[in-house]
């Protein structure tokens, strides 16, 4: 699930330089699809690279990837603009970016903030297995983070978990109880690109693995009010989740694809002490949604 971009390609996107992208909407535009693609395409080995990512996304037993630009960042500097295209371009070659977030640029800022909800995106604490945007009837297909810095005091690493195989490990009672609309979390506002607010929702829709989303998030455990019976499936759902789960440490230049469809994601507490680590040096990362084009729910 670590793809490395071949040294010849490598020296190849250190050269070239794609053009500032331009958005219809809260999405990548077509011009900017097409251009970003004739411009890699010529570049060699990039169609191969682009496969191997395609697939450890969304062939037999993938669901998330690691493509390793940690040359490309220490080459072009991760807050160059040109380092930031080059991993839309990859991007694209999954889906179409596109901002749920209107008032947000296309990437969002993830840095670290000691005052916020320990457990909540940009807080410090364990951050529980969960999909982005649970709680809208189309959640982004895919949620990428590009890792600029890493925890300098050596926490966070990332957690990802099979959500379909997690579930397949229940009993057949808990399944039933999932499949029931008895679930919410958090708050739908000013959102664009995945649908309604979802509320209440089920966890598990009857769709076939890497088909429909089990939208899950254990945040819900804390922050929901849940009748006994859901609440105790949902967090048996969330004991198989760290059961199944792998770890690693993003390092600089290294950008997570996950395939919501398939797997969800989380990340470790950071090391103790971030309020004495300035905030210019605190893990940053950049993140990115894409949508998969419209009537292909599998994105292949
Ligand atoms: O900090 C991380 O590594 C994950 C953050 C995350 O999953 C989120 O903000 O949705
Ligand atoms: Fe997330």
């Amino acid at each position: 699930m670590f793809i490395d971009i071949p040294s010849e390609l490598e020296a190849a996107l250190i050269d070239r330089s794609l053009p500032p992208w331009e958005l219809d909407g809260s999405f990548l535009s077509q011009s900017t699809i097409e251009g970003y693609r004739t411009e890699l395409t010529a570049t060699p080995r990039f169609e191969e690279t682009a496969a191997m990512l395609r697939h450890a996304l969304n062939g037999e037993g993938g669901g998330y990837a690691v493509l390793r630009l940690r040359n490309l960042a220490k080459a072009l500097g991760t807050d160059d603009d040109r380092f930031l295209r080059l991993a839309t371009g990859f991007a694209t070659e999954v889906a179409v970016p596109f901002s749920p977030f209107p008032r947000w640029p296309l990437w969002k800022d993830i840095g670290v903030k000691v005052d916020k909800d320990p457990g909540k995106s940009s807080g410090i604490g364990y951050n529980a297995f969960h999909m982005d945007l649970v709680n809208g009837t189309l959640p982004p297909d895919f949620t990428t983070l590009l890792c600029v810095r890493p925890d300098p005091l050596g926490g966070g690493p990332s957690i990802l978990s099979d959500a379909h195989a997690a579930v397949a490990r229940l009993s057949e009672a808990s399944r039933a109880l999932l499949a029931e609309s008895a679930y919410h979390y958090g708050t739908f506002f000013d959102l664009f690109g995945v649908g309604e607010e979802y509320k209440p929702f089920p966890i598990l829709d009857g769709s076939d693995p890497g088909e429909g989303f089990i939208r899950f998030t254990a945040k819900m455990l804390e922050r929901s009010e849940l009748g006994q019976a859901h609440a105790d499936a949902a967090r048996e759902l969330a004991e198989e989740l760290i059961r199944g789960q792998v770890s690693f440490m993003l390092q600089p230049g290294d950008y997570l694809i996950v395939n919501q469809r398939r797997f969800l994601h989380g990340r470790e507490a950071l090391h103790s002490g971030q309020e004495t680590v300035p905030v210019s040096d605190r893990r940053l990362l950049l993140q990115l949604f894409l949508r998969a084009s419209a009537g292909d729910g599998s994105a292949a």
